[in-house]
């Protein structure tokens, strides 16, 4: 009997394995993840103002990671609303406004974060930074969005382990079915 796998089921494994993996890259603990690929929070050089993003964009961040700003003086950290991280102001920080490094912040909520250094022209200069942070596996998004739509089975942020396992099982049927 020749063992035939069509290409529809390659694909279908691949989309498992992807959608697994992607649920795992939160499981393996607290990353602690050091702002910066220089490691400082400063003012970036040569005026290239997504220096932290594009450091952001290269990383995954998960719900009890730690987002480290190595400073000491000179700066601060603020963690504001998407409205005043665009206008690059901190008139109305989340929570107090730290300025003596280095400070290390939880990260306890899914969904974006925003961050910027409040001193001077600091933060149009390019020295501010968002993340999106994943949620812990097994839960929920912690920030609820404002309007779910009655039926979304396929939301990738509302995997329980149970959906998973039925998920993969799922999938070894489909499987060996062919
Ligand atoms: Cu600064």
């Amino acid at each position: 009997m020749e063992f035939h796998c069509p290409l529809v089921v390659r694909l279908w494994w691949s989309f498992v394995l992807l959608s697994v993996v992607a649920m795992l890259c939160c499981a393996s603990g607290t990353t602690v993840h050091v702002v910066g690929y220089s490691a400082r929070w400063d003012v970036p050089q040569n005026g290239n103002t997504s220096f932290y993003q594009e450091w952001a964009n290269s990383r995954s961040f998960c719900v009890g990671d730690i987002l480290s700003f190595n400073f000491t003086t000179g700066h601060d950290v603020a963690q504001v609303r998407k409205a005043e991280y665009d206008a690059c102001t901190a008139k109305n920080p989340i929570s107090p406004v730290l300025g003596n490094g280095p400070v290390d912040v939880n990260l306890t909520a899914s969904g974006e974060h925003y961050f910027l250094c409040s001193i001077g022209r600091h933060c149009s200069l390019g020295q501010h930074v968002s993340i999106s942070v994943s949620p812990a596996p097994g839960e929920g998004p912690m920030i609820a969005p404002p309007t779910p739509p009655p039926s979304s089975p396929a939301s990738t942020h509302s995997f329980s382990e149970a959906r998973v396992f039925a998920f993969i099982l799922l999938s070894f049927l489909v499987y060996l079915s062919t």
